[in-house]
């Protein structure tokens, strides 16, 4: 594995799954700038390798992440938050085509609740915390938290949480909604495991249908309904080209596990 800093970045599965494990946890994974560095560099290498079927990410201790790093949030101003990438390179975890899968427990507020919103699947812990107090500190949220929290929790609870700071979301409420696909109960460690055993599920079908699938259901993000229908509709008759598709018919009907090749 390569060299970080600030997170640990292993395959595991044989390979199939990448985990990416945020490590500061003296300040609660707060997102420096060489955090974020580090993530898209960590995601976009398990993105390129073939045998990575889905990645993972998670915290660790009392936090997923507790936001972008305040200590040099306050060094910016006006003129290079624009200029620089400041916080911005995070949007580039839109371009990864594999799924991503969140294991949040604890704190995953401002920032930390964007990134596991920037995820595909997200897995809660008992002590999962999702919040926005980017207004206490007289900012917004800059990482995608006003346009995906409305679509996870409902435009009310969404404004409640960015316009007070104060309105938290835990896991039942986060399963309850949506935000979260469902709760695990138990340790990190059992809440962790299990999102690598669902990431293994996703890495053992067929690559390319898989990042076909992804790029569907993201669809419905950027597109109106009718579009969004074409895009499937595309989508779905590409997958008739793949041998896998042909590979994965056969299968089922000679009653046998499929062999993939992912292509
Ligand atoms: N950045 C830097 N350090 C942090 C952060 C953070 N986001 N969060 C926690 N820490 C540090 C604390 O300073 C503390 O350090 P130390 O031990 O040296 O004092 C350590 O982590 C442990 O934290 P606490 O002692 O506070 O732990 P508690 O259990 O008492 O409290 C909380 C936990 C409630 C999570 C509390 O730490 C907290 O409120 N943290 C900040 C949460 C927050 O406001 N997050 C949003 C940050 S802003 C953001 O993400 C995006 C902003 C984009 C807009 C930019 C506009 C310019």
């Amino acid at each position: 594995g390569k060299d970080y800093k600030y997170i640990k970045a292993e395959l595991v599965e044989n390979g199939a799954v990448g985990v990416v494990l945020l490590n500061r946890p003296k300040v609660l994974n707060a997102l420096s700038l060489a955090v974020m560095h580090e993530v898209i560099d960590a995601y976009k290498t398990f993105d390129s390798l073939s045998q990575v079927g889905a990645i993972v990410i998670t915290g660790q201790g009392k936090a997923f992440a507790a936001g972008v790093d305040i200590n040099e949030l306050k060094e910016h101003n006006l003129v290079n938050a624009f200029v620089s990438q400041f916080i911005f390179k995070w949007s580039e975890v839109a371009t990864i085509q594999k799924p991503i899968i969140a294991a949040v427990n604890g704190y995953a507020l401002g920032g930390g609740c964007e990134v596991a919103m920037m995820s595909d699947i997200i897995l809660v812990g008992e002590k999962a915390i999702f919040g926005q107090p980017e207004i206490k500190l007289a900012a917004i949220p800059g990482m995608g938290g006003t346009q995906r929290l409305i679509r996870e929790v409902g435009k009310s609870r969404a404004m409640e949480m960015i316009l007070t700071g104060k309105a938290f979301i835990n896991a039942e409420e986060a399963c309850q909604r949506g935000l979260a696909s469902r709760l695990v109960p138990g340790t990190n460690q059992a809440l962790l495991a299990e999102a690598i055993t669902l990431a293994r599920t996703i890495s053992e079908s067929s690559r390319p249908v898989v990042i076909m699938a992804k790029a569907a259901v993201n669809a419905a993000y950027e597109l109106g309904l009718h579009e969004g229908v074409r895009k499937e509709r595309d989508l779905f008759g590409a997958a008739f080209g793949l041998e896998d598709n042909k590979e994965g018919m056969s299968a089922f009907l000679e009653k046998r596990k499929p062999n993939f090749n992912h292509s």
